[in-house]
């Protein structure tokens, strides 16, 4: 008799908004339910929860919130769902994250005070994400902003402003090579792979598949902690 040591994988996708993250990631996620593979689904913010509800009244403007308590209220909305994706991570359900961390650090440090100094600092922003449970895979979905606006252009949402896309972009890419540099020096077991998402949904959704795909049978290693 073998006793079988794997979990299940852990995946987050990222990307600018209009990138197409929420279509591709929702394609993902029924692809690997025909494929017959447990599966769950979570979307960062997670609106539904007593945290989101704030959250969501915020990404409105129906409410103001100092930068600093919003940045811990994201933080928040991921630290109160960790547990339970770690128990399905063990159970042998995959996870699919549409957002996570990154997001968290790409758009609070992406907020700048009216003479252009960033408002709050990378290593601030960081702070509050380590120890969060780590993917095995992180999808970045890289689009330019010129891009997604011709898309048919942001939403009403606090940040959706080509501006703010930019410096988001930036920082998702210092991110992005720090967590591949890290891999590369052993420190870290997340995967960062850059998928262009400029091009034809079924292209950038085949690549997806073919990312996830050599996953899906489960990771031999155990589950790390980001940032620690
Ligand atoms: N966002 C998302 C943050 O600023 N910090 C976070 O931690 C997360 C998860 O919320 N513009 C921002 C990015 C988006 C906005 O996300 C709402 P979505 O995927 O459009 O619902």
């Amino acid at each position: 008799m073998s006793i079988s040591l794997k979990r299940a994988p852990f995946v987050v996708i990222e990307g600018l908004d209009r990138s197409g993250k929420t279509t591709q990631t929702t394609r993902l996620y029924d692809r690997l339910k025909e494929a017959g593979v447990a599966v769950e689904l979570i979307k960062f913010p997670d609106r539904t929860t007593a945290i989101g509800k704030m959250i969501d009244s915020y990404l409105r403007s129906t409410s103001e919130l100092d930068d600093r308590a919003i940045h811990l209220l994201f933080s928040a909305n991921r630290w109160e769902l960790a547990s339970t994706i770690e128990k399905h991570l063990n159970a042998g359900t995959a996870v699919i994250c549409d957002r996570y961390a990154f997001s968290g650090i790409a758009f609070s440090a992406s907020k700048i005070t009216p003479t252009g100094e960033p408002a709050l600092s990378f290593e601030w922003c960081l702070n509050p994400e380590k120890g969060l449970p780590a993917p095995d895979l992180v999808l970045f979905l890289d689009i330019t902003p010129e891009i997604a606006r011709k898309r048919g252009g942001y939403g009403q949402e606090r940040y959706e402003k080509e501006e703010m896309q930019f410096r988001v972009r930036k920082l998702f890419q210092r991110i992005g090579g720090d967590v591949i540099a890290e891999k590369r020096d052993g420190k870290v077991n997340t995967t960062w792979e850059i998928v262009d998402a400029g091009r034809e949904r079924d292209i950038v959704g085949a690549e997806l598949w073919s990312l996830v795909q050599p996953l899906v049978n489960g990771v031999e290693s155990q589950l790390a902690r980001l940032w620690i």
